[in-house]
């Protein structure tokens, strides 16, 4: 079936309108908040669109991008569909090319830009006992030359930012010393951080990402958001903290560690997935999607969101659609924040009424804010319905014909 044939040319269209009066109704100022949406842009993953598995195997699927350019592809399939994903984060050496110009005009001529650049620091066997962290000193030394390389690689993107994630730590009690180990990383991440500022050329954001384990399981070197913040501070004035939303023990409130972070100007962006036990890497909003919603109620109250990426790995899923059903998540759930009452949330807070105040959040969550997110897409000229368009446009199919079957060809996770 077609979305032609599925009734009425635009549904949602009829919906919008009972929303939007709705709303404006409740007091929401409708054309604010569609003006908030419009300007949302969601980072989405190069690596997200490659081969990825799990410990035990990786899933080779049909039509899988064999080279960063028909990564771009893809994004571009998801940016020309949601109309809130023009920004591709890139992984290096995954995205490796010989002209990192050329390649920055590959990602402008398709109508994206360039978003973070990741160094790879963790699938070298010399990393084996840490890279900046190493004990031994010409491991740290082609670990940092990596992180430099990438500062270049960023400016001859176009890029503004690296996102630093270091797979370092110990897995055993007196493996290494730990103090010598937070000293060494310092010291790179100084040095990093002198390299890519504005003296020798556009200065670089460096998002510092924590992770409480995996693969070490002792102590990881960046293991919480207090110790990256710490961090932070030494490094210098654009290091900011990087929470990736499947980075944490069971329970932990995300969404305090992020208001926390932004009071201290240390908020410098998300790494978003779901998950259900560790780093699942799930579609964004999968799982939980009140808790995306509490993020985004928090970070609304920003005066401007920070980097918001998406970082996923698809094994079961097909890549494209998995990627655009977390855009459309995240479009949704950033909708839901926009909507509370915040004179109202205040006075209940004010008054002690504990009801009131999460009424008032769960209300906002309640809301079906469908038609509100696809009236917003197709005013920007993309999609309504993103996966339904997707399906019937027959992208999936073409890219299929053009790239073959599961072959075993390069794609991300080193293969
Ligand atoms: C590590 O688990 C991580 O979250 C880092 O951001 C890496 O760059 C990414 O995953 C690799 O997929
Ligand atoms: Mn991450």
């Amino acid at each position: 079936m077609t979305s032609e044939n599925r009734g009425p040319k635009n549904p949602m269209s009829t919906d919008y309108e009972h929303l939007a009066a709705k709303l404006t109704d409740r007091g929401v100022d409708v054309a604010a908040v569609r003006a908030r949406l419009s300007e949302l842009v969601v980072e989405v993953p190069s690596w997200g669109f490659g081969d990825s598995g799990t410990r035990f195997a990786t899933f080779l699927q049909d039509g899988r991008p064999r080279s960063v350019v028909e990564r771009l592809e893809d994004a571009a399939e998801v940016q020309r569909l949601t109309g809130a994903s023009s920004r591709v984060a890139l992984h290096i050496p995954w995205d490796a090319v010989d002209d990192y110009a050329q390649l920055g005009r590959e990602i402008t001529d398709r109508g994206l830009t360039v978003g973070t650049i990741n160094p790879n620091l963790f699938q070298d066997v010399d990393y084996k006992l840490g890279s900046i962290t190493n004990p031994d000193a010409g491991i740290r030394r082609k670990a940092t030359d990596h992180l430099l390389e990438c500062g270049e690689i960023a400016r001859a993107t176009g890029s503004d930012a690296l996102s630093l994630w270091f797979a370092d730590g110990t897995n055993y009690v007196g493996q290494d010393d730990l103090l010598a180990r937070r000293h060494r990383m310092r010291e790179a991440l100084q040095e990093l951080h002198a390299a890519t500022g504005s003296e020798s050329g556009p200065a670089l954001a460096l998002l510092v990402e924590y992770k409480l384990y995996e693969p070490a399981f002792y102590a990881t070197d960046l293991a919480d958001w207090g110790s990256a913040a710490l961090l932070c501070r030494e490094i210098g004035e654009r290091a900011q903290v990087l929470v990736d939303l499947g980075h944490h023990a069971h329970g932990v409130n995300i969404e305090q560690i992020v208001a926390i972070l932004a009071s201290y100007g240390l908020l410098g962006g998300f790494h978003t997935n779901d998950r259900r036990y560790g780093d699942d890497d799930l579609i964004t909003g999968s799982v939980n999607p009140f808790a995306l919603f509490s993020i985004f109620f928090e970070l609304t109250a920003l005066p401007q969101l920070p980097r918001i990426s998406i970082d996923q790995g698809h094994n079961v899923e097909t890549k494209v659609e998995a990627i655009l059903r977390s855009v459309l998540n995240i479009q949704d759930s950033y909708a839901k924040a926009l909507l509370v009452d915040r004179t109202a949330l205040a006075q209940a807070q004010a008054e002690g009424d504990v009801n009131r105040a999460h009424g008032l959040l769960t209300d906002a969550f309640s809301t079906d804010v469908r038609p509100l997110t696809a009236s917003v897409r197709e005013a920007k000229g993309a999609a309504a319905d993103p996966v339904a368009a997707l399906r019937d446009g027959g992208y999936p199919q073409k890219i299929i014909d053009a790239r073959g079957k599961a072959a075993g060809v390069a794609g991300g996770w080193g293969r």
